[in-house]
């Protein structure tokens, strides 16, 4: 039976490959370049955004999970447990993104401040282990001293101190991780310092977010193990009027400072995409970090699906050849599914839209724009939408060991019974 399935799926990509050929393109070079892109999977779509603190405190910072699906993640094993899964349902090598409250303290409490690379020692033998590079990101919201809805911004000078010296730890910790797996640790800020309604002074915390950020940023660190990054943010839940590291402040920043920029895609107006700001940013910057979303209404996290924006920022990538300057991560968290298989719907269709790229018979494209023939360039963009694309992606996954078609949601629903059922 998988004897005949395999062949089918072979038989069905040498189709496909003499159909892309005859638009020019290489179905082989597609692949290999797919396979060595790295997808930066985000821990937290494991738990809610939960984090193992000991504490009370809740998910705050105007982000929510919503939805109460059994099986959560409920301590690191678990969380690795499930991500082992995840990983093995993806074609290629991948990434992981951890969060400061992922942090494995032995059942002691040890604040924001106090945390050091020993607290991910776990956390870095197990991608060690597993072959997989970690980025990290500092986590300046579900914490007491960030009730106000204010951390690096606030109005009082403590309670900034606190959260830049939380800052700091972080990037000792991503640099440790770097230095470790011997992959540089892409360390990302984001902070979710906002007002609800109209602010008289706008001017003030943005300025004091500009000394916090230098702070933090002052130590220099080897961008061989470790790169800065920012994260803006148009509106949060309770910060709608206002957020202050806006995406104006925090690209002044990054140019001024030669670092890295965060474009996620659910932190903009409604219409407002990603996929076009790619190739402006980079035009000044030499690497930035994606954190692909889906943002629907109020919400900017929803599970990445293969949409006309998902394709629209592959595309960029790849037209722009961008794929070494572009670190991809994702971020979503939706409790109301199967937490295993939103992962994985999220990374197979980042995986699904890069393939979908590298397929493009890009230079026949550019020569129709070249030549102001958009009647053609429109006609063509429409025809290869129909391509059998579906063909090559199963071929890949095929080679490269990984679940082919839905067969990864009978692994889901089997590993949902077995675990996840039980916790
Ligand atoms: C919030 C930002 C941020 C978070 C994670 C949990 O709007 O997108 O990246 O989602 O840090
Ligand atoms: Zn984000």
């Amino acid at each position: 039976m998988k004897k005949s399935t395999d062949s089918r799926i072979a038989q069905c990509y040498q189709i496909a490959r003499e159909v892309y050929a005859s638009h020019g393109v290489d179905t082989e070079a597609a692949m290999r370049r797919l396979a060595k892109v790295a997808v930066s999977l985000h821990c937290w779509q494991g738990d809610d955004v939960g984090g193992f603190e000991k504490s009370e405190e809740g998910l705050t910072g105007g982000i929510q999970a919503t939805g109460n699906y059994p099986g959560k993640a409920r301590n690191a094993d678990e969380l690795r447990s499930d991500l082992e899964m995840v990983y093995r349902l993806l074609p290629g090598k991948h990434r992981l993104s951890l969060h400061a409250i992922y942090a494995e303290t032995n059942g002691k409490r040890v604040d924001r401040t106090e945390l050091k690379p020993e607290h991910f020692a776990r956390w870095i033998d197990w991608a060690k282990d597993q072959k997989l590079g970690l980025d990290f990101n500092s986590t300046f919201f579900s914490h007491p001293k960030s009730r106000s809805g204010f951390t690096l911004a606030h109005p009082d000078g403590g309670i900034r101190k606190f959260w830049i010296e939380h800052g700091i730890v972080c990037r000792k910790i991503g640099e440790q991780m770097g230095r470790r797996l011997g992959t540089p640790c892409v360390t990302n800020v984001w902070i979710p310092d906002g007002y609800k309604d109209l602010p008289i002074d706008r001017k003030t915390p943005r300025l004091a977010l500009r000394k916090s950020l230098d702070a933090i940023f002052a130590e220099k660190l080897d961008p061989r193990f470790h790169l800065d990054c920012v994260e803006p943010k148009l509106f949060g839940i309770g910060s709608e009027s206002c957020v202050i590291g806006s995406h104006e402040f925090y690209l002044g920043y990054a140019v001024a400072n030669k670092m890295m920029l965060c474009l996620d895609a659910g932190h903009y107006h409604p219409t407002e995409v990603i996929s076009d700001k790619i190739s402006a940013v980079l035009t000044f910057l030499d690497e930035i970090l994606l954190h692909v979303s889906r943002g629907v209404h109020w919400d900017s996290d929803h599970v990445v699906i293969l949409s006309d924006e998902l394709e629209a920022i592959a595309a960029e990538l790849v037209r722009g050849d961008y794929l070494d300057r572009v670190h991809i991560g994702l971020d979503f968290f939706d409790a109301s599914i199967n937490r295993v298989a939103a992962w994985t719907i999220g990374a197979r269709s980042m995986l699904k839209a890069l393939l979908i790229a590298l397929l493009e018979p890009t230079p026949r494209l550019r020569e129709y724009e070249r030549k102001e023939d958009y009647t053609a360039r429109l006609a063509m963009i429409e025809e290869l939408k129909t391509l059998p694309f579906g063909a090559v992606w199963d071929y890949h996954c095929l080679k490269q060991g990984a679940a082919v078609g839905p067969k990864w949601l009978e692994e889901v629903k089997d590993y949902e019974a077995r675990v996840l059922a039980k916790r």
